[in-house]
């Protein structure tokens, strides 16, 4: 029966049976690494001293990845297929490793893994063992942008690698488990996002094997019927492979591939040869296969193929247990290795033939490996865009839009080579950056009205109000050799915290393996900041993103709060020609004063912190340092210097900015670290720091806890306080006031001891006055609306 059908297909019965062995190829060495440290192709009988003592990683989603690794190797020999692997399951990283051992991959990347028992043997041990190789498709792995151990991230990813690639094929597999989180579950949708003229294609495969580590999956749940419309629904066309007999499934799978991948063709040649503007349907595949297909049908009893228990090691306890390592040498001569390999571990010649050669292995794409890709960004001089200062603080500007004019002209610079994108949740323009949306629009596939404005089948800023969406599509992007840049508002950034770690990770594993080349900087832009929420409130302040980030490696992540638009704009140029770095940059949107020229803000965001010599009177011998990061924080220092010298003549003040966050801490935590004697020349040992910063204030604490004047560090930032009031009063309800600051002064500074008291009582009167009048006015204080620096 199942002969009859397999005979029915694409594939001939040489490639059908060719196919199959090499299936059992990748099972069995993906078996084969969870288990042995010796003995690796069974010559000899197997014992306990051939089985690793601890035994990790997943079996149950790998002979699925496998199955469908052999299948793709043969549509890209047939078809010459560009073809990136992207596995959302990624413990099944054995099946991955084991695929790109048997195309050769492996072998050319890591040489001493060689193509012999010897090199099988090394390949079994190396896996999920103490500095070795980890259990998901990793940095590691050859061919992989995606390592899959956050699960989520798989489609949108994939996406991310189509855009702008109009010749690549991102065959993608989703766990059913996956689907369920909230960051796939609207992956789905960027197939709005996806132009068939101009992007390459997006291939999803759910694997539905029905089951996560303990549970059933809700999409293997509900009648088939329901799932394909959840699909249509989604604006794709289903597929559906079913079944667990390997022959038969073989060949309806080639079949179902070959129309999808037809169906791919046919919609790119009318979207790019015939002038088709619609919104395609792209075919994708439910794939409804046993989990752990071919493993142990029973262990001790209970069913494990087929079920949740194939999740991780089907068989363990085999020192305590003899029959396990009886069925576990039962499975693994059920691949039938001597048919495989030769007795010194040579792949049989023809089925070593049948994956795609060079490049064209999905091990060796270079697509995965960005860096190789990477066309440096021409950024155009950003001093064309400097704000031209007139008087210090004389004239306000919004930050940002001088910074969107500079990343417009980007834009149009790299036009040609089409590797740049702007990224946002539905604010490039609320975050002041919508002159870079003139010109090239914002990327839109379905329909689109007369009352819409910029909205483009072939736009370069990409919004969609998922903060997952824009986050991964960028990474997507960016892993295989992109550019890109990310604005959100600054609260709302938490909501991928997690992705930001994940990206992270791969960034610090990367730069340590030499094949993998650097690629283009994760760049965030952080506005609509907690200090000037005034419509929306408590909701929408957080300034955590920061701290979020400073846990991570330092030579990984850098943040800077330019406080002001000639600062931004030389930190913005930093950062998009960097590499292999996050970026945060925070900067505020709301109209605000300008401080530096463009050649002092480049000056200043050289060292990353300094003094404001033009806003000091210490010559030298500072009573106090007043050191400001962040634009509010900054003009509510100036404001508090500007009150000091009214009420106490003769005070020194040094004035002291911070542009680069990570300049505060020792040049052995960080690279941009001040050293010890530069920063103990700035901030004298024993003199009184009051410190204006932007976020939560311990964790300038954490920064400086190292640094010989960390006792004199006095911080004011957000102490979580907030609700729908003016600019000032959320200053005044956090502490970071002008009034607060300059209490903070004469309390801290020895020799105003005496003057304590009164300061107070001024303190009280000023704050007390402010509140009557913002409750009756709706409005600041006319001297607080309308106050400016004033050198004098
Ligand atoms: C975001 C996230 N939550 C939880 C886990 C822990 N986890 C690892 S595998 C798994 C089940 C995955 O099931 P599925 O996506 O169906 O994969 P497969 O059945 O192919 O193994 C879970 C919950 C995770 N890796 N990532
Ligand atoms: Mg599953």
């Amino acid at each position: 029966m199942s002969e009859d059908t397999a005979s029915k297909g694409p594939l001939s019965p040489d490639l059908l049976a060719k196919m199959d062995a090499y299936w059992r190829a990748a099972n069995y060495l993906s078996v084969g690494q969870i288990y042995l440290k010796d003995n690796p192709l069974l010559q000899r009988p197997l014992t306990l001293d051939d089985v690793k003592p601890r035994l990790l990683g997943h079996w149950g989603t790998t002979p699925g990845l496998n199955f469908l690794y052999v299948q793709w190797n043969r549509l890209i020999r047939e078809r010459n297929l560009n073809m990136l692997y992207i596995i959302g399951p990624g413990h099944g990283g054995p099946g991955i490793v084991a695929n790109s051992y048997l195309e050769g991959s492996y072998s050319e990347i890591y040489p001493h893994i060689e193509r012999n028992e010897d090199g099988i043997k090394r390949l079994f041990r190396q896996f999920s063992w103490p500095y070795g190789i980890p259990s998901h498709v990793a940095p590691e792995t050859p061919g992989s942008i995606h390592e899959g151990g956050e699960l989520g991230y798989s489609l949108v990813h994939a996406y991310g690698a189509a855009l702008d690639n109009p010749d690549l094929i991102v065959a993608c597999v989703v766990g059913d488990g996956e689907a369920e989180t909230g960051p796939l579950a609207t992956s789905w949708h960027s197939n709005k996002f996806l132009n068939p003229a101009t992007d390459g294609a997006v291939l999803p495969i759910l694997h539905l094997n029905g089951y996560k580590i303990a549970n059933p999956t809700v999409l293997a749940r509900i009648p088939h019927v329901e799932l394909e419309e959840l699909m249509r629904g989604y604006g794709y066309e289903p597929f559906t492979l079913e079944g667990d007999d390997p022959l038969v499934l073989h060949q309806q799978a080639a079949a179902i591939f070959d129309t999808m991948l037809d169906r791919i063709a046919a919609i790119q040649k009318a979207a790019r040869e015939e002038g088709s503007t619609a919104r395609p349907a792209w075919p994708m595949l439910i794939m409804r296969t046993p989990k752990g297909w071919t493993g142990p049908k029973f262990v001790d009893g209970k069913p494990v193929e087929g079920t949740w228990r194939a999740h991780q090691v089907p068989l363990d306890g085999l020192r305590e247990n003899p029959e396990h390592l009886r069925q576990l040498d039962e499975w693994m001569h059920s691949y039938k290795p001597e048919e495989l390999f030769n007795e010194k571990g040579h792949l049989r010649e023809d089925l070593a033939d049948l994956p795609p050669k060079g490049r064209l292995r999905m091990g060796m794409n270079p697509h995965a490996n960005g860096g190789l890709l990477l066309v440096p960004l021409k950024v155009p001089n950003f001093r064309d865009f400097a704000f031209k200062i007139e008087g210090r603080g004389r004239v306000d500007a919004e930050s940002t839009r001088i910074l969107g004019k500079l990343l417009h002209a980007v834009m149009e610079a790299n036009r040609d080579t089409k590797n740049f994108r702007v990224f946002g949740p539905d604010e490039t323009a609320s975050n002041r950056l919508q002159d870079v949306i003139v010109g090239t629009g914002k990327e839109w596939m379905a329909e689109i009205l007369p009352v819409d404005e910029n909205l483009s089948q072939t736009g370069r800023v990409m919004e969609v109000l998922s903060e997952h969406l824009c986050q991964g599509w960028l990474e997507g992007y960016l892993l295989t050799g992109r550019h890109g840049f990310f604005s959100c508002y600054e609260a709302f950034i938490h909501i991928i915290d997690s992705m930001a770690n994940q990206h992270a990770k791969w960034l610090k594993t990367t730069r340590e393996i030499p094949w993998r080349k650097p690629i283009a900087s994760l760049n965030y832009l952080l506005s609509s900041l907690v200090w000037r929420q005034d419509h929306n409130g408590f909701s929408h302040q957080d300034p955590g993103f920061i701290d979020h980030l400073m846990n991570k490696k330092a030579d990984v992540v850098r943040i800077y709060l330019p406080p002001d638009a000639n600062t931004l704009l030389s930190v913005a140029d930093h950062c998009l020609r960097s590499r292999h770095y996050i970026n945060l940059i925070v900067a505020g949107k709301q109209p605000a004063p300008q401080w530096l020229t463009i050649d002092e803000a480049v000056a200043h965001c050289t060292t990353g912190l300094g003094v404001w010599k033009w806003a000091s009177n210490d010559e030298g011998d500072p009573d106090v340092v007043i050191t400001c990061c962040g634009d509010v924080p900054t003009m509510e220092a100036l404001a508090a210097v500007m009150l000091l010298r009214a009420q106490v003549p003769g005070l020194r003040i040094r004035v002291v900015n911070v542009v680069d966050l990570m300049a505060l801490q020792p040049t052995s935590e960080h690279p941009h670290g001040l050293p010890d004697e530069e920063y103990d020349q700035i901030f004298p040992i024993g003199k009184p720091v009051v410190f204006a910063f932007h976020g939560y204030p311990w964790l300038i604490h954490r920064l400086t806890y190292r640094r010989h004047n960390h006792d004199d560090i006095h911080v004011r930032g957000y102490k979580e306080e907030g609700t729908t009031t003016t600019p000032f009063d959320m200053c005044v309800l956090n502490n970071i006031d002008r009034f607060q600051l300059a209490l903070d002064v004469i309390r801290r500074v020895p020799r105003l001891a005496s003057q304590t008291g009164a300061a107070q009582q001024w303190y009280s009167e000023a704050i007390q006055r402010h509140r009557l009048y913002v409750a009756e006015n709706g409005e600041d204080l006319p001297e607080i609306r309308n106050w400016r620096w004033s050198e004098s």
